[in-house]
């Protein structure tokens, strides 16, 4: 390369902490969300929720609703059925009712909905609705969905004969015992993962616009996958699909949520065809946090068989999930609990073996997404405290247990025990970091001394790494489905650029971070470069956001799409500077002359060249696209490190520091990253001590409001400290790793450990999260688990 190139961090590109162009919009309130889109005579649509858990439909009245003037539409389950939507397939090869028919099976299952002239009175109709129940029998956990004489949930046409929704195995079991009988030490564990929300501060919403005129149907809707979801409603309702329009305005985030399609949405866009005006679906919070895709709810039991001198010989587990009424949420994979085997990933353990099953319960229906996880995410928090509990067992320091698993930098590719193969790594170099800026040494003197003097201080450390960038995996058939994304890239005659991608930010930042990739590429000034997204009619076919996705498998296709913006500009130059493309160099922003490299032209130049001054036979114009299907999934690294104190008077625990390193290969915005990484430990930190959704033994949702379920502020999230590795990953054109959900992921365990091992000298081995302070005042003055 040249002399002459660009400043890359300068103009914006890959290692610029440019600040978010999105927040301009943000803070000044000129975002665009759902909730602002007002068109001409349209109407207002609420849902009718059930207040039971369990109960057979008796009747529906709903003659007094309609009675109430400025009512347009009360739609059931019935009139849905006639147009063949009172059920609707989920991604998980099973069916959910739109609107009940039948019976209710979880409290706020949608059960009828009004369209009035105004959002009130389609409230007040809702009210006057009546539905007589025949109350049945909840179930609210897996033991009761097997217990004998359970009643059966999926009585309908989904043929089940019981409440088990799925059970596969995975691994090598008679190696796994072969293991296990040669162990000098068998480790064993139970843990729960409870059930929580992403809570997003944007509820789901729709405005479904029918045109009866035009047969168009648009549909403003908050998503994470617009592209899916058009697919979606054309097979769903089918609709042709050329004729709709999914247009994903700015999203007040999304962490999972809003990447199904739910009864509301069905409903917003029936009512639309059948008024045949623009109705408006805003939900509230209580129908967000009790009906749509919750997270976790996982049960595992686990064993490992070690030797004594601390190396991990095999792993066995047990994982139970609580699916709810319906087996609802995406799960495009081919093991439905969904990659949960991704677990032991960054250890060298030769085998394993896990059993897993999914029961029905009459709670509400979800159960993957929540940053992540597809049951990643329950997979790592259970990796971690079994590490943790097998350190103590053997009585071996924590980070040496550790040291002495970790898979080594010259073990890559490093085939897992479950067949998944990670890209790269250093994972024992983040660990040294980590350690190093915590002050290990230094703390565990300092913990001896306290607790001499009755205080309880503890370290946690959370080792972990995940498959992020779901994307078609040739070698092993983990992804049922391929999972590639695309990009669309024009440069106009003036060198500015628009970039189009599929994929969805729901606050990540892709308009800032997707336009420093192509100028990365192509020297361009990230100013000069806009991105769009979210509207169907105007972006290339993507396939989402979520499971971090986009930088892996949309940041490639951008790379990729600007590479053949590039390879078009360079005979642009060489047309301009008369010489052979053989001839010409590029260095970032501009074509040279080999061996005079002051005869250069720059890209803007190619760009004008490209609209006015093109060699004989090239077509003119500078735009292109590119769809990337991915070789592998990228496997980021992080190591978190948690010191806290315990109050054994109140049982109240803080944090009193926090170590990150994290390793997402290269950054394109350090910024960006750091936000996602203190956004995800938030996240953790919320799981681990405060967070969570659980149902009362009539299957009442307790934690239905954010009264009863808790978000952490600013007050109360500890500061984190953050530090980083760069490996990049070798099969992703720039190098980068997925790395939105790491902190999220791997989190939680750091904290859970950190109190666990403050509490070493009681006894007590595990308690369930979140660590509330009666839970742990318990297990801290009785000794027993909680
Ligand atoms: N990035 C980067 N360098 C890397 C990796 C990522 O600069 N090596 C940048 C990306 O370009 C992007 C951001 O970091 O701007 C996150 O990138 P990525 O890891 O690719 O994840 P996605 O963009 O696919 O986002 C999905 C991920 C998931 S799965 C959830 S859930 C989640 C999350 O991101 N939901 C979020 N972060 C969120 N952040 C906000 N504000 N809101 C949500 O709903």
């Amino acid at each position: 390369a040249g002399s002459r190139a660009l400043d890359e961090v300068k103009i914006g590109g890959l290692g610029s902490s440019r600040p978010r162009v999105e927040d301009a919009r943000f803070i000044r309130g000129r975002g665009n969300y759902v909730e602002d889109v007002t068109l001409p005579g349209m109407l207002h649509m609420e849902i009718l929720r059930s207040p039971l858990a369990h109960a057979r439909i008796k009747s529906i009245d709903t003659s007094a609703a309609w009675a109430i003037p400025g009512v347009k539409l009360v739609l059931t389950g019935e009139m849905a059925a006639q147009r063949n939507l009172a059920w609707m397939p989920t991604l998980s090869y099973d069916t959910q009712a739109v609107l009940a028919t039948d019976k209710v099976r979880f409290q706020g299952q949608e059960v009828a909905c009004v369209v009035a002239e105004d959002p009130y009175i389609a409230k007040d109709a809702c009210d006057a609705i009546v539905v007589e129940y025949e109350a049945l029998p909840p179930i609210v956990n897996p033991e009761q969905a097997v217990a004998p004489g359970a009643p059966l949930i999926r009585d309908d046409k989904s043929g089940q004969a019981d409440n088990i929704a799925y059970q596969w195995e995975v691994g090598d079991k008679d190696g796994t015992d072969a293991a296990f009988a040669k162990a000098d030490v068998v480790s064993k564990l139970r843990l729960h993962y409870p059930r929580s929300h992403p809570s997003p501060i944007e509820n789901c919403g729709a405005v479904a616009d029918f045109n009866n005129a035009t047969g168009k149907l648009t549909v403003y809707m908050t998503s994470q996958a617009p592209h899916i979801v058009r697919a979606a409603v054309a097979l769903i309702a089918e609709l042709p699909e050329h004729l709709i329009r999914i247009i994903s305005p700015d999203v007040g985030g999304g962490f999972g949520n809003k990447v199904p399609v739910y009864p509301g949405y069905v409903c917003a866009i029936l009512c639309s065809i059948l008024t045949a005006k623009p109705v408006k679906w805003i939900e509230d919070n209580t129908g967000n946090l009790s009906s749509t895709g919750f997270g976790r709810d996982m049960y595992l039991d686990s064993e490992m068989a070690l030797t004594n001198d601390g190396k991990i010989l095999a792993v066995r587990y047990h994982a139970t999930t609580d699916q709810g009424a319906f087996f609802a949420d995406a799960q495009p994979t081919k093991f439905k609990i969904g990659l949960v085997h991704s677990s032991f990933a960054c250890y060298d353990v030769p085998v394993g073996h896990i059993t897993a099953q999914g029961m029905y319960t009459n709670k509400a229906p979800g159960g993957v997404a929540y940053r992540c996880s597809f049951r990643v995410t329950e997979a790592m928090f259970f990796q971690e405290r079994m590490i943790q509990a097998a350190a103590d067992d053997l009585g071996m320091d924590q980070a040496e247990f550790r040291r002495r698993n970790l898979v080594r930098d010259d073990q890559f590719p490093y085939r897992t025990p479950f067949g998944f193969l990670t890209d790269s790594g250093q994972y024992l170099k983040c660990l040294q970091i980590g350690l190093d800026a915590i002050g290990y040494d230094d703390f565990l003197v300092e913990q001896a001394e306290a607790r001499k003097q009755g205080r309880l201080l503890g370290i946690g450390i959370s080792t972990m790494t995940e498959p992020l960038g779901a994307g078609n995996s040739r070698e092993y058939d983990i992804l049922g489905i391929k999972m590639f994304d695309s990009a669309e890239l024009r440069v106009h005659p003036t060198g500015k650029a628009v970039l189009k991608i599929g994929a969805q930010t729901q606050g990540q930042g892709h308009e800032t971070t997707f336009a420093q990739i192509v100028t990365h590429e192509l020297g361009i000034p990230a100013t000069d470069i806009v991105v769009e997204h979210g509207d169907t009619d105007h972006t290339p076919f993507g396939m989402g956001t979520y499971a971090s996705r986009s930088t892996p498998v949309a940041g490639a296709a951008t790379a990729m799409v600007a590479r053949k913006i590039r390879a078009k500009a360079r005979k642009l130059a060489a047309h301009l500077l008369e010489v052979s493309e053989e001839d010409v160099e590029w260095e970032l922003g501009r074509f040279f002359v080999r061996g005079a490299e002051s005869r250069g032209v720059t890209i803007q130049e190619c760009a004008m060249a490209a609209y006015s001054n093109m060699p004989d036979g090239m077509e003119p114009g500078l735009e292109n696209n590119a769809y990337y299907d991915p070789p592998n999934l990228t496997w980021p690294f992080a190591c978190y490190i948690a010191t806290v104190e315990v109050d054994p008077e109140t049982g109240v625990w803080d944090v009193l520091r926090f170590v990150g390193v994290d390793d997402c290969g290269v950054r394109i915005n350090p910024m960006i990253v750091e936000g996602q990484i203190m956004g995800g430990l938030t996240e953790a930190y919320a799981m681990s001590n405060m967070q969570f959704q659980t149902y009362d033994a009539d299957g009442n949702l307790v934690g239905a409001n954010y009264m009863d379920y808790l978000l952490p502020t600013a007050w109360e999230t500890p500061g984190f400290e953050l530090h980083e590795v760069v490996t990049p990953s070798p099969h992703h054109p720039i190098g980068a790793k997925g790395v939105g959900e790491c902190a999220a992921v791997g989190g939680p365990a750091a904290y859970v450990n950190a109190v666990m091992n403050a509490l070493r000298p009681t006894g007590v081995r595990n308690i369930d999260m979140p660590l509330l302070p009666d839970r742990v005042w318990h297990a801290a003055h009785t000794g027993q688990d909680v």
